[in-house]
């Protein structure tokens, strides 16, 4: 017996990708960008980018540039990239050059998350589509790489407030492999980590045995399980998604560059302080990650918005080049 269902992983990776294109109900409200739909087709490589980053987590215009630069880093590693957002109550998947132009440069646009998705088409809204948002779209379409800065967790103070990010729950339930920084210390970290165990999500360190902190490259948290080589990492995503057949999505952990990096002593004090003004002011729910986000880019005079460009852009890189492994052997 040389030609079990064992021995041709290919097959049933293939058999896999088509059925879930075909079965989700999601795949109607999508609008596959050609150059993606092709790509897709193919079986050929295509890294999946979140929208939200770029109606709310930058400034515009460095949001435009910033989503431009890792769409041609994608490219320029041989994948093709597929920026997620809702245009006029469309999924979008995949936005040409001036679709994104267009979509970056609006004003109004909303954030949407999982629960957001349904009322957000019904009233033909426009909006960044969250880690969690952008999963599901992702799934949908049949793209399994997903890359980002941060993603959302388990919010300081959680205990009281309950506010733990849909993106931990997606992860949950969602087969997409999402390559991030870590997540910001605006988050309880350790929190984030026990939740994603609860969920049954692997957390893996790209060369790394600790979680990474977005704009440090340590936070004394270790990963589940470390690997040093993008092939490796579509290994296990390949056995993740098509040999066990596991819904659970997989979180990829990769730390800043150290000349990138910010010192803690610079970063941990205006995290601190964000998240006293947050209380403050009484900024709460869906509204309190873009508050913060942008409080840290006025506190640190701009430095903050410096890394996390730079980390994105290093996401993608490593997002577009698992991509590749991955289409070569499932
Ligand atoms: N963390 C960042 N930058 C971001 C976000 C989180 O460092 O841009 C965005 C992502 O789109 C993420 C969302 O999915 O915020 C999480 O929002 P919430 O905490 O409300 O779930
Ligand atoms: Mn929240």
């Amino acid at each position: 017996m040389t030609s079990g269902p064992r021995n041709k992983p290919q097959r049933l990776a293939a058999t896999d990708r088509s059925s879930t294109i075909i079965t989700s109900p999601l795949s109607d409200c999508i609008d596959v960008e050609p150059g993606v739909a092709a790509a897709l087709a193919a079986c050929a490589p295509v890294v999946a980018l979140e929208s939200t980053i770029i109606t709310h987590g930058m400034p515009y215009p460095q949001s435009l540039a910033m989503a431009l630069e890792v769409e041609a880093i994608v490219r320029a590693r041989g994948a093709t990239p597929a920026t997620i957002a809702l245009i006029d109550g469309v999924l979008r998947v995949g936005l040409d050059r001036a679709a994104l132009e267009a979509f970056a440069a609006r004003s109004g646009s909303v954030k949407v998350s999982r629960r957001d998705l349904a009322a957000a088409i019904v009233r033909r809204d426009t909006g960044g589509t969250t880690v969690a948002a952008t999963m599901a779209a992702a799934a949908a379409a049949g793209i399994r790489i997903f890359a980002t800065g941060g993603i959302g967790g388990v919010h300081r103070g959680a205990a009281e407030t309950f506010d733990v990010s849909a993106d931990l729950t997606e992860l949950g339930r969602t087969p997409v492999a999402v390559v991030c920084a870590g997540a910001k210390s605006i988050l309880d970290l350790a929190k984030t980590l026990e939740y994603l165990e609860t969920q049954g999500v692997p957390v893996l360190g790209y060369g790394s045995d600790e979680f990474p902190a977005f704009f440090s490259r340590t936070s004394g948290l270790r990963v589940d399980h470390r690997f040093d080589s993008a092939a490796e990492l579509a290994r296990v995503i390949a056995t993740q998604f098509f040999r066990l057949g596991f819904k659970q999505g997989i979180l990829i952990a990769n730390p800043i560059a150290a000349e990138d990096a910010l010192a803690p002593a610079q970063i941990d004090a205006r995290i601190a302080l964000a998240v006293a003004d947050a209380d403050a002011a009484g900024v709460t729910r869906k509204d309190l990650t873009p508050y913060l986000l942008g409080r840290i880019n006025e506190l640190t005079g701009g430095a903050s918005l410096t890394a996390n460009i730079a980390l994105v852009k290093q996401n993608a890189s490593l997002a577009a080049r698992i991509a590749v492994e991955l289409a070569r052997i499932g």
